[in-house]
């Protein structure tokens, strides 16, 4: 009896944790963290699990829902993306039962919480590989390790010999120490499926980012029957989990790859300084090469569920792509226009005080500058480091800061939505000044926005709208006017608002 009751305790708890998130449809607010460079809590200079704990509050108060952790499992690397165990945690970083208690603090403060899985190749120091390759210059072809990789007697390509052994491996990321892993042999899908299960169900993360998808065969059509295994496992593993995959390409590519069923897949094509958002922001009509770009996005990508992105842990970060390190409101006005460009976004750490960091890959990833004087050591290999911006600490005591005005468009972006997920459709489109109505399950909002940092807008609307949210990039307000049933709306430079229509 005594078993029965403890069986049905369990149940009515599992029926109570299940969260709203895994009934509904749910877009979040991603933030990309590289835990080595966040926050240090035992001293040794590294940044660590327990450090992102101390910061959930930070992070939860700016208003992100989710978070992408940059790889936490066993590598040589500083980076960690070379893995040499799948089901353990870099003791740099802590143990699996810090990423476990982690994962519950997400959880209790409504953060998904979803982690890196390079999945194309290992470590050379991963026991598989190591077994293979001495199985192989002992001439054992039969030892099951030596399919869990691409081994050939023959050169050429991407093949690296193995010693003088005679053999060669497929290794896509030159020079890496990263052999690539056999995905087409169903022994490796079978410890796949096993490290899904792990972290789905035993630690109970929330999904992965997937790594390099593009390169895990020669040809996309295997890439994507390859996703849509991954995400058809999960799915069984874990109803609703959350998975995006890095497809470095076009937008041509992109929209083939989402044929996968894999939840979205990271722009590339917004990001960075050559992308969407900084080419109009750059533009001398910029609102109107705004609207062709998300024009060419709706094209291209309709039905999905986009993520867009300004930078991550491998691009130039947004404010030296903006060329905004003594401009502010443009580099403020920037982060709004990826928060409500709709989708699933994603913001690396940093972007929210506005740090820079260009050229090698550790300048990309450099210290959070929190301000407190317990910044992490600076990954090996950086040669330059620069802070444009104030640290966290400062910013927060200042309201006109850029970490204020990240919070404000989160909270704007929370507070509608249809934002985020709804139908779009252009009100006004013109040389500086958009406005956007944003349509999902009956409700409906205006997003009004003007590229100009310069000069003030004053468009007239059809209809009466009255002014509901807005952020504030400078000193002047934006304001709305009626005249004769209609709207005359006045918008500063960089301003963004959101309309409703009068009751
Ligand atoms: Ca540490
Ligand atoms: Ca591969």
């Amino acid at each position: 009896m005594r078993r029965w009751i403890c069986a049905l305790t369990v149940c009515l708890l599992l029926l109570t944790l299940t969260p709203a998130w895994a009934e509904t449809k749910r877009i979040d607010t991603w933030y990309e963290i590289f835990p080595r460079s966040y926050r240090d809590s035992d001293g040794d200079g590294l940044g660590d699990l327990q450090g992102i704990m101390e910061k959930l509050d930070y992070i939860s108060g700016m208003g992100y829902t989710g978070i992408w952790l940059m790889p936490v499992m066993a590598s040589p690397s500083y980076h960690k993306y070379d893995v040499m165990d799948y089901c353990s945690i870099d003791p740099e970083y802590g143990t699996m039962e810090d990423l476990r208690q982690l994962t519950r603090a997400c959880h209790a403060r409504d953060i998904r919480l979803i982690l890196d899985l390079p999945l194309n190749h290992t470590s050379t120091r991963h026991p598989w590989f190591i077994q293979a390759c001495d199985a192989l210059k002992a001439g054992d072809v039969d030892c099951p390790y030596v399919d869990y990789y691409v081994f050939s007697d023959q050169n050429g390509g991407s093949m690296v010999p193995l010693d003088d052994s005679g053999w060669y491996y497929d290794e896509q990321f030159a020079g890496g120490n990263m052999p690539d892993l056999n995905l087409a042999s169903e022994t490796v899908r079978g410890e796949i499926a096993s490290i899904l299960a792990f972290y789905l169900q035993y630690v109970g993360v929330d999904g992965f980012r997937l790594d390099a998808v593009t390169s895990y065969f020669a040809g996309k059509d295997d890439n994507i029957a390859f996703l849509r295994w991954l995400k058809e496992t999960c799915e069984q593993l874990k109803p609703g989990s959350f998975l995006v995959g890095e497809c470095w390409k076009g937008l041509n590519d992109i929209a083939d790859y989402y044929a996968s069923g894999v939840d979205a897949f990271f722009l590339f094509p917004v990001s960075q300084a050559e992308g969407s958002v900084c080419r109009a922001l750059r533009a001398r009509r910029p609102g109107e090469m705004f609207v062709s770009e998300m024009d060419r996005l709706y094209e291209a990508l309709p039905d999905v569920l986009w993520a867009p992105f300004l930078s991550n842990h491998d691009t130039g970060r947004t404010v030296g792509s903006l060329q905004a390190r003594q401009n502010l409101p443009r580099a403020k006005f920037a982060e709004a226009v990826l928060q409500l460009m709709g989708g699933a976004s994603f913001t690396y750490y940093g972007e929210e005080i506005g740090m820079v960091g260009a050229g090698a890959d550790p300048n990309k990833r450099l210290p959070m500058l929190w301000g407190d004087g317990r910044e992490t050591e600076l990954p090996p290999g950086t040669d330059r480091v620069e802070y444009a911006y104030p640290s966290v600490e400062e910013q927060e005591a200042d309201p006109n800061s850029l970490l204020n005005y990240c919070r404000a468009v989160n909270a704007l972006r929370k507070a509608h939505p249809e934002i985020a997920g709804g139908a779009n459709r252009w009100v006004y489109a013109g040389d500086y000044a958009v406005i956007a109505e944003r349509s999902e399950d009956g409700v409906s909002c205006l997003v009004a926005m003007n590229f100009s940092g310069s000069k003030t807008q004053t468009l007239t609307l059809d209809g009466l709208y009255t002014l509901s949210d807005e952020v504030e990039t400078g000193k002047e307000h934006a304001d709305v006017l009626w005249q004769r049933g209609k709207t005359v709306l006045k918008l500063p430079p960089y301003a963004v608002c959101v309309l409703k229509a009068a009751e």
